[in-house]
């Protein structure tokens, strides 16, 4: 796991580069990758380090105008996805945005096609995690942080899909109170202190 993860990283750094020299990227028409995208608006580069014939890198990149040179359009990376295990299947995608900053992850982190974790960031920094049950399809627990920290953390018992234990922290140190839904309508209603 660790050795696929960074091969991930490295490619990050530097297969989209390498490709463009080698084979020019390939551009993509039928794929938007973004609501309301126009056809041709997006390019991808697709790299390979399983050793087999399959990509298992993509990175899509928006294409802006480059004022320094009109002819040669910039291209901002926009969206990675990568096939972790070689398997054919997709199974972490990143988001940046227009600064270039993580946005956005979810993976599948034991590879059995079924979305594990979503990670949502600002500016980079890590602000919500939602983390689905074992092969299921339903989030399992919603985490919240401020500044880094946890503040709230959310969890569906009942397996609904819907938070009905609460937990309310300070600064991510001190347990606060913990809530329950108790008229099962997804929001806690019933708290107590922690002690
Ligand atoms: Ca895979
Ligand atoms: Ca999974
Ligand atoms: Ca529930
Ligand atoms: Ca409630």
């Amino acid at each position: 796991m660790r050795f696929v993860l960074v091969a991930f990283l490295i490619l990050g750094c530097s297969s989209a580069e390498e490709n463009t020299k080698q084979e020019g990227a390939v551009p993509i028409s039928a794929e938007p990758i973004m609501p309301g995208a126009k056809t041709g608006q997006f390019a991808v580069e697709k790299g390979n380090v399983g050793g087999d014939e399959r990509p298992d890198v993509w990175n899509y990149y928006r294409e802006i105008p480059d004022p320094k040179d009109p002819s040669a359009p910039k291209r901002v990376l926009v969206k990675k996805e990568a096939d972790l295990n070689f398997d054919g299947r997709k199974d972490i995608t990143r988001e940046f945005d227009e600064e270039g900053t993580l946005s956005r992850e979810e993976a599948d982190l034991d590879y059995d096609g079924k979305l594990d974790q979503i990670n949502v960031y600002d500016k980079g920094v890590l602000t919500e995690k939602h983390v689905y049950r074992a092969g299921g399809d339903k989030v399992f627990i919603w985490k919240y942080f401020e500044e880094g920290k946890m503040v709230r953390m959310f969890r569906d018992d009942s397996g609904d899909g819907r938070p009905d234990y609460c937990e309310l922290w300070y600064a991510g140190e001190k347990l606060s109170k913990v809530g329950k839904d108790t008229n099962n309508d997804g929001e806690c209603d019933y708290w107590e202190n922690a002690e």
